[in-house]
């Protein structure tokens, strides 16, 4: 057996039972995948996740990739290799694209759903894998050209990046200095150094195109003075598709990492040897706006890595709990020749296991509730309309399923490591290594830190609270339904009162906002409270999904003996949470309306 422990089920319950999915499948732009297909496709995608993708993980981790300085080239693991061609030759990919790039499009709930598959048994597949979603948005706002190129990518299944952050730009894009200077003939020569640049060199694509943030000349400062610029590694004749000269963009160094070791993180030079030629994406300068289409998946997609990781984390633990006998029951604790029990009787570790279980399986509904307005606003798009309220949803949510996902994930699989007891520090589990590969989604794609604020002032103050109110508003009316037909009474109580703790949360640091025009240090009071909020924020949103799930399983339940165990843990997980968890919400508004300008005043000395 792999390490991966998959949760097909879950995924099978949020999409069709909770989400229902199917209604949109079959039909529409979807016509080619009906619920049945969309299942057989997510069962294959499991076959693999469970074998061959997750053959390589601990390989990779163990002999990483080889850099060579001197001809600016990587060696990939050999097992890795293996396992990205396992899926990159199983074509599940095109279901992210649409028919004119040679794909049978989906929608993003499923393609949610199988990245969960592939980034819990093998994250750097993923994202490895990432080169046609990549080419997909280029064809959407590419010149003709471009588009072409697009179509070359995927046929030829070439490799792509992002390309933001430099050794003085990380959190601070807009500080970028890598230069764009126009040349005669509308090509542009890229000049700078990019550091941490993911997938930028590997031996698995005979080509990786780079999409380029850079400053043309006498361009403003901040990220709205850059431009995005298509810069593959070889160029390319369009007409035949074959590859022409080495263009000059290198890699110049690749970093030795905590973890997620077999991705390639790159320093990435530009123009050092000879010119880097680029080209302006879609011949507009709007780069960072175009950038943010790429960074709004990479944001969805690290949430989603870090929620399947502590998924299989969980597992993991569970299976050692189920099996590690160790002490007495605690009712005859005192009795030393008391039969010993396996570790699931001891309530300590039920307790545990079950904080693992509800956060893994309500952040997993986060994902797909936030996939639902991602398929609501595709199906307007394709439909050439605009869905503004999905939109507004869905870029509310992601700094949960990004900041929330990534955090309390990592927190979670160190309490998986904890079920092990010292078996957990040993490279014989897999759960050292989840917590190392684990640990850099809270730091790219937007720290989380920056997703406090990106919640609060994009997506809640210049928003004017909309999509807040509508999402406290179906929150509110589930707490005052007769949802669980009283099973569930105490615990909706406890979700109407979380929700009010943190509406007053939002109110009052609105309120330091609003003051901050008049006095300009106010704002440090909502700094320092930003990611509390959304903590609280994921919380409530968890805790509520999680006794959606509830209600549906007790319906279940009352009506067959069908999975019987499945739906009595949705209940206990919901259960759980909301007494348990959304009770420490209220401390977390206190915590806010305390909130002074000490910290902010203090000498930084006295640190
Ligand atoms: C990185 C990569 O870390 C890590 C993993 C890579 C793996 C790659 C491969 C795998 C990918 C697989 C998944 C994808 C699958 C493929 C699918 C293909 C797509 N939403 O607030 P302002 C825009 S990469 C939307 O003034 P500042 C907007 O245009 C490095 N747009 O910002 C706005 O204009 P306006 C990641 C947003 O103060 C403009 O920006 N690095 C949003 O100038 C200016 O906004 C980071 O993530 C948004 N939420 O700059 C940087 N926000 O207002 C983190 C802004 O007129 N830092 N825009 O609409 C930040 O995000 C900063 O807040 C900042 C601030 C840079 C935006
Ligand atoms: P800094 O921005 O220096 O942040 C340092 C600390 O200060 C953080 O805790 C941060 O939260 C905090 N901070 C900074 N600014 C603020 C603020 N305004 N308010 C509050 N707190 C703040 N980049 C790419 O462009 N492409 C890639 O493919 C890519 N892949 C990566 C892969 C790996 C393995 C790594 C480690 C990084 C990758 N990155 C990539 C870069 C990544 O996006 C950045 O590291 C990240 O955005 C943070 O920038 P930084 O490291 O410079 O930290």
């Amino acid at each position: 057996m792999g390490h991966y422990k998959s949760n097909l089920r879950d995924i099978e319950f949020n999409l069709f039972e909770l989400f229902k999915r199917g209604e949109i499948l079959g039909t529409g732009p979807f016509a080619d995948i009906d619920e049945e297909t969309a299942r057989n496709i997510l069962e294959e995608v499991e076959r693999l996740a469970t074998g061959p993708l997750a053959e390589s993980f601990v390989d990779g981790d163990r002999n990483p990739p080889v850099f060579d300085p001197e001809t600016h080239s990587v060696t990939m693991p050999e097992s890795f290799k293996r396992s990205y061609e396992a899926w990159m030759d199983a074509e599940w990919w095109r279901i992210e694209l649409p028919p004119e790039l040679g794909g049978t499009l989906g929608p993003r709930s499923l393609v949610w759903a199988m990245s969960e598959l592939v980034l819990g048994s093998n994250p750097a597949i993923w994202m490895y894998g990432a080169g046609p979603g990549f080419a997909r948005i280029l064809y959407e706002i590419g010149t003709p050209e471009q588009k072409r190129f697009a179509q070359l990518a995927v046929e030829r299944r070439w490799g792509a990046t992002m390309v933001l952050t430099e050794p003085d730009a990380g959190s601070d894009v807009g500080a970028g200095r890598t230069r764009a200077i126009p040349q005669p003939d509308g090509t542009w020569h890229i000049e700078g150094v990019k550091r941490f640049i993911t997938s930028a060199e590997h031996d698995m694509a005979e080509n990786i195109y780079h999409l380029v943030l850079a400053r043309p000349e006498g361009a403003g400062p901040g990220t709205k003075g850059l431009s995005m610029f298509l810069v593959p590694k070889y160029l390319v004749d369009l007409e035949t598709g074959e590859l022409g000269e080495r263009n000059g963009v290198y890699v110049t160094n690749v970093e030795k990492k905590m973890g997620l070791k077999v991705s390639t993180t790159c320093e990435l030079t530009f123009g050092a040897k000879h010119p880097a030629i680029g080209y302006l994406v879609g011949g507009v300068h709007d780069g960072i706006r175009q950038m943010f289409l790429i960074i709004e998946m990479a944001r969805m997609m690290v949430g989603t890595k870090a929620i399947a990781t502590l998924s299989t984390g969980y597992l993991n633990a569970l299976e050692f709990a189920r099996n590690r006998v160790q002490g007495a029951d605690m009712t005859r604790m005192t009795d030393k020749t008391a039969p010993r029990v396996t570790i699931t009787h001891h309530p300590d570790v039920r307790r545990e296991l079950m904080l693992q279980k509800a956060y893994a399986e309500g952040m997993r509904a986060l994902v797909f509730y936030t996939a639902s307005f991602q398929d609501a606003a595709q199906i307007a798009r394709l439909r050439g309309e605009r869905d503004e309220n999905a939109e507004a949803l869905n870029d509310l949510l992601l700094p949960l399923v990004k900041g929330v996902g990534s955090e309390r994930s990592y927190e979670m699989l160190a309490r998986s490591l904890q079920t092990l007891g010292g078996s957990g520090f040993l490279q014989d589990y897999p759960i050292e290594q989840y917590i190392r590969d684990a640990k850099i989604d809270s730091l790219y794609e937007g720290t989380t830190a920056i997703q406090g604020l990106d919640l609060f002032f994009r997506k809640i103050i210049r928003n004017q609270g909309a999509a807040l109110g509508t999402l406290l508003g179906e929150i509110n009316a589930f707490a005052a339904s007769e949802a669980g037909n009283g099973r569930l009474k105490e615990e909706r109580e406890l979700l109407a009162e979380a929700a009010a703790e943190v509406k007053a949360m939002a109110d009052t640091m609105a309120g330091w906002a609003l003051a901050s025009l008049e006095q300009p240090k106010e704002i440090y009071k909502v700094g320092l409270n930003t990611t509390r909020f959304l903590l609280a924020l994921g919380d409530l949103v968890i805790g509520w999904l999680l006794l959606r799930q509830a209600e549906l399983a007790l319906e279940k339940l009352a009506a067959s003996d069908q999975d019987r165990d499945f739906y009595t843990g949705k209940v206990a997980a919901a259960s759980f949470f909301a007494k348990t968890v959304l009770p420490r919400i209220a401390a977390e508004r206190r915590v806010v309306e305390t909130t002074g300008n000490d910290l902010m005043e203090m000498p930084e000395e006295a640190f």
